[in-house]
């Protein structure tokens, strides 16, 4: 099965939604410099000034202007642990407006697969280790982003539900671990941990003051490079056929602690100077461990980039200012 990671046979017209985004941005790497563009297929890649997607009318009338055949659905309020703190409810109201949106619109043009992204932070606070597939609903999320993580669960049961109608649609989603990469948002305010690191050591090294860790370091994380992500996308998009979603993963051996990840990030960006960690700021879940058994079971040999390498390009992203200004 990991033979046709890349290899999508049939014609599409793949609409994506998000794509201007971190991992959009990959999926249009891997697809134009990797997999390339075949014959009679077309490939576009959204941004929100193509259609607000909380506005059902622009939301409908981009899929009826592109009749799209395949939608790779990434569009979402996104952000790290402290954006998602400050605003539960805009995470909550603002990505259950784009799913319905989405969904029904996708429905109304016959599209025949969707692919939808949930996040391995969407899993029940109490649990046991490591999550699986069949356990996100199983209990409450963690409370610093519930809005967001009841959204997200929120696509699995419309995934059901579009299954269950008379033209049973084969709409789906993966549940991907934290994803880093290339044009990542390196807004420290709102972003994730990896490129939140990588800008301030930026900054420490530019300004020889120390680089100030957010947290304990001790809570752990399992990281997914971008064109890791993007090449198993385009995988599920035309050979993962179950509704039921599936977690993109290294295995759970490949956590880090927080600790770990900023040491990586001292090394990449060849920071010197002092490292402090700040414990007044909130650690937020301590662990969300993924299975990626069910990926392995599909594609065995799938080979992920080690996060050395991966790092490395994220930060030299940064240094050549190849992301977005902030
Ligand atoms: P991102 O870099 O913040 O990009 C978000 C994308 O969604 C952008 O293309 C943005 O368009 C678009 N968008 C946002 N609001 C919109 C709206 N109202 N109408 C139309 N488009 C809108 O996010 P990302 O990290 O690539 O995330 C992509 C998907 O992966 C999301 O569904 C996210 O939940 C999921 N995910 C991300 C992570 C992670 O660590 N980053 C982890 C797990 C899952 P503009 O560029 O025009 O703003
Ligand atoms: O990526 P992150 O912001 O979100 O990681 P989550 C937060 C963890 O990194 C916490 C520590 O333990 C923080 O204390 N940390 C240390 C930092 N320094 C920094 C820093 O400079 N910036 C940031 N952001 N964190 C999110 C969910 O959880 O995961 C979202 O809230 C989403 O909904 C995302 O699903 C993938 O991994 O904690």
């Amino acid at each position: 099965m990991e033979d046709n990671i890349l290899d999508q046979s049939a014609p599409m017209r793949v609409l994506v939604t998000g794509g201007t985004g971190l991992v959009g941005r990959a999926i249009q790497h891997v697809v134009r410099e990797e997999r390339g563009i075949r014959e009679g297929e077309e490939w576009i890649f959204l941004s929100s000034t193509d259609a607000n997607l909380m506005d059902a009318g622009e939301t409908r009338e981009v899929f009826q202007k592109h009749q799209p055949t395949h939608v790779i659905h990434l569009a979402a309020m996104v952000g790290g642990l402290f954006k998602n703190m400050r605003a539960n409810l805009g995470f909550w109201r603002n990505n259950i407006y784009i799913n319905d949106n989405v969904l029904q619109a996708a429905h109304e043009v016959d599209a025949v697969r969707v692919v939808s992204c949930l996040s391995t932070c969407i899993f029940p606070d109490k649990t046991t280790y490591p999550n699986d597939e069949t356990m996100i609903h199983n209990g409450p999320p963690h409370k610093s982003n519930f809005g967001y993580s009841y959204a997200k669960r929120m696509l699995d049961v419309y995934n059901r539900a579009y299954h269950d109608q008379e033209r049973g649609r084969f709409y789906t989603a993966v549940i991907p671990t934290n994803v880093f990469g290339p044009h990542d948002n390196f807004n420290i305010k709102d972003g994730h941990v990896l490129p939140g690191l990588i800008h301030k050591a930026y900054i420490a090294r530019k300004e020889g003051s120390p680089l100030v860790v957010w947290g304990s370091g001790t809570p752990r994380r399992q990281f997914i490079y971008s064109l890791d992500l993007a090449r198993l996308f385009l995988w599920v998009l035309t050979e993962y056929k179950e509704v039921e979603p599936i977690i993109l993963s290294e295995g759970k051996e490949e956590e880090v602690s927080i600790k770990e990840a900023a040491e990586a990030v001292v090394e990449v960006m060849r920071f010197k100077g002092q490292v402090t960690y700040d414990t007044t700021k909130a650690d937020g879940q301590f662990k969300k461990t993924a299975s990626n058994a069910k990926l392995r079971q599909y594609c065995p040999n799938f080979t992920f980039t080690p996060f050395k390498q991966g790092r490395l390009s994220s930060a030299s992203s940064k240094n050549t200012g190849a992301t977005a200004p902030f």
